[in-house]
């Protein structure tokens, strides 16, 4: 990695093609979980965000790669704040277990394991299991909590050491975690050394499709340095030894894709959804440029409109929070230039965002707590609900409280 901290890339992650075009640039912007307090404001870093694609094998990516040291050892994001995302691992977990057969004697491995949201109905289900995860507080907060996790970034030699010390893994799991890598054939090698005969590797990612198609733009961040067709992943899975067997659509994130590949050598026969996925017509519009400039044009238009509101708002003296301080919402607010001028404050149920300011916008980020205490004169007119894929949760937990301010997306 370079003295910058970041790199840019000249050649296509999946297929080596020099034929790179850009979609869009979002200019200079933070790390999207990169909170801070007030002393460390003079420090702080931005980096260049630009989003393009591959015009031979179609795959979208980020131009520039992050140093990964610097996203994700001192990660604040914890998955297990939002219920709804629990509940999505509690059932991935039994549909697992019932799909493969696991139980006692079987390993799970989970690269990227955060918190142990997945692991955990894994475990109360009998399997052994074992979270990899660089992030320093989290990954030992894990371990305390009963989820043994390796504090480190997933490698051949991770694989090596969990097949020597606990065995092969029946099961190894990335959520949210294989558009974040620059890695992609190293880790499909090493999930290969890790599997036991007959095992299989579960992925889930955002699906470029959804991102395209419904303006996803906030969801572009350094961390994201993906955005997976299924198209894409069987030229990787291809190239790394795997076939894919399995593609299904699931609704977290604004619509994600859960990939299920198995090594080559081994004998399943292709399952249907494969080919209709990997064929399907929608996936052909990434090799023309038309859906990217459509995107382009679609998120200046949002720019555009959303600042207007704003500011012609609080010109009319109206107020304005957030709700949920997710990373991609501090690509919107550094994209769209609202500071705490505009957004006085964001609550965030997550005490690990708490008392911090936003990357790049500085807004403070503070408890539930805060906002019941304002007098009713102080109450905000519209509530941003930065966390749009909690939308209908948020929404009502204010309703509960009696907060009659209305809720938008930015
Ligand atoms: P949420 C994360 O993105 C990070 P983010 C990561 N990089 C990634 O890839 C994506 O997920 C997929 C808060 N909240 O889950 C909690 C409340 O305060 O949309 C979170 O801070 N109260 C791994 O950060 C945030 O909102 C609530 O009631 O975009 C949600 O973040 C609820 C429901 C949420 O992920
Ligand atoms: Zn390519």
């Amino acid at each position: 990695m370079s003295q910058q901290g970041y790199h840019i890339i000249e050649k296509c992650r999946v297929c080596g093609s020099a034929g790179l075009s850009k979609v869009i640039d979002l200019g200079m912007q933070p790390l999207a979980n990169a909170f801070l307090t007030e002393e460390e404001i003079p420090e702080e870093k931005l980096f260049p965000l630009t989003l393009c694609r591959c015009r031979d094998c179609t795959h979208v990516q980020l131009r520039e790669t992050v140093d990964p040291e610097l996203m994700f050892r001192n990660y604040v994001y914890v998955s297990s704040t939002s219920p709804t995302f629990v509940s999505h691992f509690e059932k991935f977990a039994e549909d697992m277990v019932a799909r493969l057969g696991l139980g006692p004697g079987s390993l799970v491995v989970d690269i990227g394991s955060n918190d142990g949201i997945l692991l955990k109905p894994f475990q109360e289900r009998g399997c052994a299991v074992m979270g990899v995860d660089p992030a320093v507080q989290i990954a030992s907060q894990a371990t305390l909590s009963g989820i043994t996790t390796l504090c480190e970034f997933f490698t051949r030699d991770t694989a090596r050491r969990i097949r020597e010390d606990v065995g092969p893994a029946n099961l190894v799991t990335a959520t949210n975690v294989f558009a974040h890598t620059e890695e992609i054939y190293p880790i499909l090698s090493a999930v290969k050394d890790l599997l036991a005969e007959g095992g299989v590797f579960v992925i889930e990612v955002p699906y470029v499709m959804s991102f395209l198609n419904t303006g996803l733009f906030d969801t572009i961040y350094h961390e994201h340095i993906s955005y997976w067709s299924a198209r894409a992943l069987h030229a990787a899975a291809t190239r790394a030894g795997f076939r894919i067997v399995r593609v299904e659509k699931v609704t977290t994130h604004g619509g994600s894709i859960r990939v299920t590949f198995k090594p080559s050598d081994q004998t399943d026969i292709v399952d249907e959804d494969v080919a209709r996925f990997i064929n399907e017509q929608v996936e052909d519009s990434l090799k023309s440029s038309d859906i990217f400039e459509r995107f382009h044009r679609a998120v200046i238009v949002r720019r555009d409109k959303i600042v207007k509101f704003v500011k012609q708002e609080r010109e009319r003296g109206k107020r304005f929070v957030g709700y949920g301080a997710p990373a991609k919402g501090n690509t919107a607010l550094n994209f769209y230039g609202l500071t705490d001028q505009d957004i006085e404050f964001i609550v965030d149920d997550s005490s690990w965002k708490q008392s911090l300011l936003t990357p790049g916008t500085h807004i403070p980020v503070v408890d539930l707590d805060y906002l019941l205490s304002l007098s009713p004169e102080e109450h905000p007119h519209y509530v941003a609900v930065l966390a749009w894929n909690y939308f209908e949760e948020i929404q009502q937990k204010l309703k509960e409280h009696g907060f009659t301010a209305t809720c938008i997306t930015l």
